[in-house]
């Protein structure tokens, strides 16, 4: 009774965990919003499909990569950079859903971040084995924006370092509808996911979708 009580109440109580001064997990977050995520997920497939880019050194990344909003982040031989159109296709990529967008910013507000207006949205595809190795996210023009990002499907461990490579990383576990807001001093940490591991979810099967929200101009 009193357990089912506790867990009836986690699950409409957000939690707000601080990982680090500026960067908040809140656990679940995304969770009343899966079906409409996922819906939109489909549309935004439909129209720029997800794709392995390939990294200036000339490696294809194992994270299949698309993007919604009005700029998308890409990599080829070329190097990295936000493009407004989607190059396999020459055309703007998908508009950002409301769901998205609005799901996006009240989670900036509730980390500490009121008026988050991203203009970005990049979508990684992980399969079991896909990694992404440590990295910092300067692509973007103005560093006082937070990220936001939404995880959805199978669980994966996240690799939060610091401002050195060589600093030692904390490994969080993230899982379906957790959503982290990394602004202030976490803005350019080291980061990193370790290769998934196999498994099925309900609702997304041996995947997990990663989110990422970003004021890239
Ligand atoms: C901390 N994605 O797309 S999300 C990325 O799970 C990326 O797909 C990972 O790193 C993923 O660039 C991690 C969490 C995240 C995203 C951006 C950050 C953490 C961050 C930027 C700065 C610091
Ligand atoms: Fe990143």
């Amino acid at each position: 009774m009193t357990a089912d009580l506790f867990e009836g109440v986690a699950a409409v109580l957000p939690s707000r965990e601080v990982m680090a001064e500026g960067a908040v997990l809140l656990r679940g977050f995304a969770r009343p919003s899966e079906s409409e995520l996922i819906a939109a997920l489909r549309d935004i497939e439909g129209w720029a499909p997800f794709r392995h880019m390939v990294t200036p050194g000339g490696h294809s990344m194992s994270v299949a990569m698309t993007n919604c909003g009005g700029l998308g982040w890409v990599t080829d031989r070329g190097g990295y950079r936000y493009d407004a159109n989607d190059p396999e296709t020459a055309k703007p990529w998908p508009a950002m859903p409301a769901a998205f967008r609005q799901l996006a910013v009240q989670a900036a507000a509730q980390g500490g971040f009121p008026g988050f207006s991203p203009d970005a949205c990049l979508i990684n595809r992980y399969e079991p084995g896909a990694r992404m190795s440590l990295h910092q996210d300067k692509d973007e023009d103005d560093f006082t924006a937070p990220i936001v990002s939404m995880s959805l499907g199978l669980p994966a461990i996240f690799l939060f370092g610091g401002l050195k490579r060589a600093d030692k990383p904390r490994r969080f576990r993230l899982e379906h509808g957790d959503v982290v807001v990394w602004g202030g001093p976490t803005r350019l940490v080291f980061h990193g996911v370790a290769p998934l591991a196999d498994g099925k979810h309900a609702l997304l099967g041996r995947q997990r979708i990663n989110l990422t929200f970003r004021k890239a101009r």
